[in-house]
């Protein structure tokens, strides 16, 4: 609002849509068009729909950002959601426009989580999203395209999706890195090991990061994910590659992509300093969605567990106060460290569901940084209530024990964290078949789970796996 007030455009804006002239508003794009928004501020928005912009509420046990594929209820004939039915569209925000007797002939569709919010409205020419069209697959490209083309003929006769509320999500993970030829390929480690246990001692090379995105986007995938694996000791924007990565898959993959690796501030060899935020801005500007913080995100949970102070300094406080916290993802690598007494350390603990190598009862979840090479002092359930209080909106929750075994998911772990924080956790590491999708949904509070080596090795396609969860009664987008 203050770069439109700045340029003239708000009033510029008003005058164009009080004519009537074809516009298309999307996430804040629709949020603008309200009379004020609590995000930030309050701050004044162009003020054309009575209400007020305001956050979704947690309290009701709802996760905060409302991140996902979730249904609409089509409330009037809006012509560019035509196509869409009862197929999810992609969300992720944590403020909302509320219907009310005011604003009630704008609104063309509403969505449920907690309460119904306004998911678009139109009048006339007018109309605006709270969903990623852009972001929402097939569906979502055919809103873009009715709008750009309403002469485009309606089917009236969408196809029947099964959406009723917030999907659990299935994500395709890529761990990209330059092998010792200089390609970038996606690797894949057994418990963080990327290397080939042969004389050569190569990089996994499991394929192209660009292809492999492309299929997995066609084979149904909610999300992909980009793990720059050796970030943390190169720097980011020396690796063009990985940026051209970005550009080239956003082109033809229309489903949120996160980039995670080496987000940090950064000094290069000429002196000069890079911010984290502009290492991140650059991602977003080549395709990114959502970026994601592993060893940095540690050092920050640290120095605030022993200072108390949010010193606004840490890449994943400026990246949120800039972008939103809905676009931070925090990825935290933990080691299970087995104890005889959970009064052994001064961390979380839990009574672990098998015992131990020495029948130990009880473990904390150790988190690492620069891949999984150093141990740090504090625990996963420690990190990931600081980082949520630093303004991460989602927690990728890797486990090193569980990656690549293909043994299922760490459920000790993602029950411990998915229930201590209220953002949603991405359930990662050691699916190995469709069972352990349903078993990490149904035994914890994982918004969404996450695989890499059953994909890539073909062994079990992504749409098996969401046949799988629809068989056992979880909802997913088809
Ligand atoms: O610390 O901010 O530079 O971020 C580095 C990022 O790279 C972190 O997100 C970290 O998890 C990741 N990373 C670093 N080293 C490795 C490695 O494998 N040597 N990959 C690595 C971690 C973990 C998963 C994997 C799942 C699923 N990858 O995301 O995809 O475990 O695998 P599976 O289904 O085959 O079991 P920074």
């Amino acid at each position: 609002m203050d770069v439109l007030v700045k340029t003239g455009m708000a009033e510029a804006l008003c005058t164009y849509i009080k004519n009537d002239r074809p516009f298309l508003g999307i996430c804040l794009g629709l949020q603008l068009l309200f009379e004020s928004s609590e995000e930030n501020g309050p701050v004044n928005g162009l003020g054309l729909i009575p209400g007020v912009v305001g956050r979704f509420n947690s309290s009701n046990g709802f996760r905060v950002p409302h991140i996902g594929w979730n249904a609409l209820q089509i409330t009037k004939d809006s012509e560019i959601l035509d196509d869409i039915g009862d197929h999810h569209v992609y969300f992720v925000h944590s403020y909302r426009a509320m219907p009310s007797d005011d604003n009630k002939e704008w609104i063309s569709s509403t969505c449920n989580y907690g309460d119904d919010f306004i998911a678009s409205i139109r009048r006339g020419n007018v109309h605006a999203v709270q969903f990623h069209p852009e972001k929402s697959g097939d569906v979502g490209l055919s809103v873009l395209r009715r709008f750009l083309d309403p002469k485009t003929q309606g089917t009236k006769n969408p196809t029947q999706g099964k959406a009723s509320k917030l999907a659990k999500r299935v994500i395709a993970c890529l761990d990209v890195r330059t092998n010792d030829k200089g390609d970038l390929v996606v690797t894949k480690g057994d418990q963080y090991d990327v290397r080939e246990h042969t004389k050569e001692n190569e990089v996994r090379n499991l394929g192209k990061p660009v292809e492999l995105a492309g299929q997995y986007y066609k084979d149904g995938a909610d999300e992909v994910s980009f793990l720059n694996i050796t970030g943390f000791r190169d720097f980011p924007l020396g690796d063009l590659p990985m940026l051209q990565v970005l550009r080239r898959t956003s082109e033809n993959v229309f489903v949120p992509l996160t980039v995670g690796g080496g987000i940090r501030d950064f000094t290069d060899a000429n002196g000069r300093h890079y911010t984290s935020l502009e290492v991140a801005s650059e991602y977003f500007r080549s395709g990114a969605d959502k970026i994601s913080i592993g060893s940095d995100a540690v050092h920050a949970a640290e120095e605030y567990m022993k200072t108390k102070v949010k010193t606004g300094k840490s890449s994943l406080e400026q990246i949120s106060k800039v972008y939103g916290s809905q676009a931070v993802v925090v990825s935290i690598d933990p080691r299970r460290v087995y104890l005889k007494s959970p009064n052994d350390v001064q961390f979380k603990t839990i009574r672990v569901t098998k015992p131990g190598p020495g029948g130990e009862e009880y473990a904390w979840y150790q988190c690492t940084v620069n891949g999984g090479r150093e141990g740090r002092p504090i625990g996963a359930y420690e990190l990931a209530k600081v980082v949520e209080e630093l303004g991460a909106g989602e927690i990728l929750l890797n486990c090193i024990d569980c990656d690549g075994q293909g043994k299922g998911f760490d459920i000790d772990l993602i029950k411990l964290i998915s229930d201590a924080v209220s953002i949603p956790v991405i359930a990662s590491s050691g699916a190995g078949a469709a069972e352990h999708f349903s078993e990490v949904f149904m035994e914890t509070n994982a918004s969404a789970a996450l695989a890499a080596g059953i994909f890539h090795r073909k062994e079990v396609p992504i749409q098996s796996v969401k046949e799988h969860l629809l068989k056992e009664g979880i909802e997913v987008r088809v």
